[in-house]
C-alpha cells in the first residue's frame, strides 16, 4: 500500500504532515533532539520558521498567532528544559481554549525510562495542561498522529496538544501516506433547542447575553451582534474577550473581567435570563462564582458551549446546547426576532452605565501623566483593524476599561492571567498581520519576564508597539497587600532598568513618556518607525487601578481593621 510513497525520515514526514495541514508559520527554539525536523524545514520554505529567544516567549507567540488567525499555533521545542519553559504558553492555550500543536523532542526510544539526558515523561507532565498528549514511537505513524493532533486541537473545545518525538524515530526512514488538511468538527444547535431558547427569551423581562470563549470568527461575531440587535438584548463579554461584539454598538454593555464595573455586576445579578454563548463562566467572569447560584443559577440560564463536559459542570442550565459558537451564532441570527420585546429600557440603562464608565474620573490632583487622557486619545487613534495584546497586571485595567474593541481588530489577552504574555503575543500578532498596528500593553513586571522577544521582533521584522507601565512594583500584588496587610510592603518593589537604553540596545524605537502631552508624539513616532518600539510610561504609583488609589486602599483597610 505504501509502495508508491517515497522513503522519508521521521523528521521529513513531520514536515510533510505540517505542510499537508496548511501550516504557514511555526515558532521554535532549536534543540539537538529534533535536528531532523529542523533539517526538513530547510527544504520547506513555505513554512516560515520563527526563531525565538525563550520557549515561554515562543509558546505565547504561537498561542497569540492562533488566537489572531483562528489557525492552530505550531510550536517546536526541545526535551525537558525546552518543554518546561514552554509550559506557561501551553497552560494558557488550555485555559483560553486556543488550538496549538506542540512538537517536543524526546530522548531515543532505547534510552527511555533511564532518566536519560533531559528526559521527561511528557504524558505525565502535560496531562493537566494539554488537551491530548502522545508520543510517536513509529515513523510510519507520523502522518496519522499529526493528523489526530490537528483534529483534536481544533475540534469541540479547542486546546493545545503535545506530541513527543523520540530522536531516533525521527531518523528512521519509512514510506507513508501523508494526510491533511484537518477539518474542524463542531456541533450545531438543534431546531427544538433553538425554539425553546426563543420561548424562554420571549418570557423574560431582564435578559442579558454573555459571550466568551475561543473560536470566534469575524463572521460569528457579526452574527451574534445581529441576533442581539434584532432582539435588543444587552451583551456583555467574559474576561479578556471584549472584541466579540463591537463595543460601539448600542447593545454592548461591558465586560466581566477583573475590574468589572460594579453596575454591570449588579445588573447580571438582577437579570432574569442569562444566555451564555461560548463562555465557560469561569472564576474571573463569574466574579469568584458570585454572579449565579451553584449549582442552581437561580435564574434562567441558557448555556451554549462547544464541549459537552462544560455544560452543567458548575451551573445547572435551564437549557444546555452543545454547539460551536459560529454554528450557534449563525442559527441565532437566522431566528425570527421576538416581537415587541419588553426590555428596551433595561438595555438602554445598561448601555448608559457602560458609557458613563468610559469617562475616566480624576483620582489624584493633576497627574503629570494622565492615563485616562492617554486612553481616550488611543481610543480615537486606533484603527478598526488594530490588535491590542495585554499582559497580566493592574495596568491592564486601563486598556480594558477605556479602549473600545471591534473586528477585524482584536484584543488578545491571557485568561490564564499569565504574566509575560504581552510582548510575545504582540510579536506573534504582528507576524500574523504585518502592516497592522499592534499595541502590546505590559507592566514593568510582566515586560521583563519575556521582553527578550523584542529581539525576535527585530530579527523577523515584526513591528509591535510595546507600552510599558512603569510603576516600580508588582502593582497587583501590592494592591492585595494593602488590602490584607496595610503598610506591610514585601516582595513587590521593583528596581527597573533604563527602558530607553534597553530599547536602543535591541535596535528598537524607544521613548520615555512622563507627561500626558508627550504620549501622542511618541506613539506617532513609534508607528512611523516601522520597527518594534518600546514606550515606557512613568506611572504615579498612587494610580493603582482605574477606580482607586493606593493610599485610599490603605486607609480603607486600616479603618476596617480598627
Ligand atoms: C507568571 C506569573 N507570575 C506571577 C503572577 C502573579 N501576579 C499577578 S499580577 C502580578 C504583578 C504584575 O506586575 P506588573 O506587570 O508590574 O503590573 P502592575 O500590576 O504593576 O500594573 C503578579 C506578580 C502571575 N499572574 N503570572
Ligand atoms: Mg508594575
Amino acid at each position: 500500500m505504501t509502495a508508491n510513497f517515497p522513503l522519508l525520515s521521521g523528521g521529513q514526514l513531520v514536515v510533510a504532515a505540517l505542510r499537508a495541514h496548511g501550516v504557514e508559520m511555526a515558532f521554535s527554539v532549536a534543540g539537538e533532539s529534533y535536528l531532523e525536523v529542523l533539517d526538513a524545514l530547510f527544504d520547506a520554505p513555505e513554512i516560515r520558521l520563527i526563531t525565538c529567544r525563550q520557549e515561554g516567549g515562543a509558546a505565547f507567540m504561537a498561542e497569540a498567532y492562533a488566537k489572531a488567525t483562528g489557525k492552530p499555533g505550531v510550536l517546536l521545542v526541545t526535551r525537558g528544559p525546552g518543554a518546561c519553559n514552554a509550559s506557561i504558553g501551553i497552560h494558557t492555550a488550555f485555559q483560553d481554549s486556543t488550538p496549538m500543536v506542540v512538537l517536543v523532542g524526546q530522548v531515543a526510544r532505547h534510552q527511555l525510562d533511564r532518566e536519560a539526558f533531559q528526559e521527561v515523561d511528557f504524558r505525565r507532565m502535560f496531562s493537566p495542561l494539554a488537551k491530548w498528549v502522545a508520543q510517536i514511537d513509529l515513523a510510519e505513524r507520523v502522518p496519522e498522529l499529526i493528523n489526530q493532533a490537528f483534529q483534536t486541537a481544533v475540534s469541540g473545545r479547542p486546546g493545545p496538544v503535545v506530541l513527543a518525538l523520540p530522536e531516533d524515530m525521527l531518523r528512521d526512514c519509512r514510506a507513508a501516506a501523508v494526510t491533511g488538511p484537518y477539518r474542524a468538527v463542531h456541533a450545531h444547535p438543534g431546531a427544538a433547542d433553538l425554539a425553546e431558547m426563543r420561548r424562554l427569551l420571549a418570557a423574560a423581562a431582564r435578559p442579558v447575553i454573555l459571550v466568551g470563549g475561543g473560536s470566534w470568527s469575524d463572521a460569528a461575531c457579526a452574527d451574534i451582534a445581529r441576533f442581539a440587535e434584532a432582539n435588543d438584548v444587552p451583551v456583555c463579554c467574559s474576561f479578556r474577550r471584549q472584541d466579540i461584539v463591537d463595543n460601539r454598538l448600542g447593545v454592548y454593555v461591558g465586560d466581566l473581567g477583573t475590574g468589572a464595573a460594579p453596575s454591570l455586576v449588579a445588573r447580571i445579578k438582577a437579570a432574569d435570563l442569562v444566555l451564555a454563548v461560548g463562555a465557560r463562566i469561569g472564576e474571573i467572569t463569574s466574579q469568584s462564582y458570585s454572579l449565579l447560584g451553584i449549582p442552581d443559577p437561580e435564574k434562567v440560564l441558557i448555556h451554549v458551549h462547544p464541549a459537552a463536559e462544560e455544560l452543567g459542570r458548575v451551573f445547572r442550565p435551564t437549557l444546555a446546547m452543545q454547539s460551536g459558537v459560529a454554528e450557534f451564532a449563525a442559527a441565532a441570527a437566522a431566528l425570527a426576532p421576538i416581537p415587541a420585546p419588553r426590555w428596551a429600557a433595561w438595555r438602554q440603562s445598561a448601555r448608559a452605565e457602560y458609557e458613563a464608565g468610559l469617562m475616566p474620573s480624576r483620582l489624584t490632583d493633576m497627574p503629570a501623566l494622565d492615563l485616562g487622557l492617554v486612553m481616550l486619545w488611543l481610543r480615537e487613534r486606533l484603527p478598526d483593524d488594530a490588535i491590542v495584546t495585554s499582559d497580566a497586571g493592574n495596568f491592564s485595567g486601563w486598556p480594558n476599561r477605556f479602549l473600545q474593541y471591534r473586528r477585524p481588530g482584536r484584543q488578545l489577552g491571557p485568561t490564564s492571567g499569565a504574566m509575560g504574555y504581552g510582548v510575545p503575543a504582540a510579536v506573534g500578532a504582528s507576524l500574523a498581520y504585518p502592516g497592522r498596528i499592534v499595541v502590546g500593553f505590559c507592566g514593568d513586571g510582566g515586560f521583563l519576564m519575556t521582553g527578550q522577544e523584542i529581539a525576535t521582533a527585530l530579527a523577523e521584522g515584526a513591528t509591535p508597539i510595546i507600552l510599558v507601565f512603569d510603576n516600580g512594583m508588582y502593582g497587583t500584588i501590592r494592591m492585595h497587600q494593602e488590602r490584607r496587610f496595610p503598610g506591610r510592603v514585601v516582595g513587590t518593589d521593583l528596581k527597573n532598568p533604563d527602558f530607553l537604553a534597553l530599547a536602543r540596545a535591541y535596535g528598537a524605537y524607544g521613548a520615555q513618556v512622563a507627561r500626558t502631552e508627550e504620549f501622542a508624539p511618541a506613539f506617532e513616532a513609534a508607528v512611523a518607525a516601522r520597527r518594534a518600539a518600546i514606550i515606557a510610561l512613568k506611572i504615579d504609583p498612587e494610580m493603582i487601578t482605574t477606580r482607586t488609589t493606593l493610599s485610599a486602599l490603605r486607609r480603607q483597610a486600616e479603618t476596617a481593621k480598627a
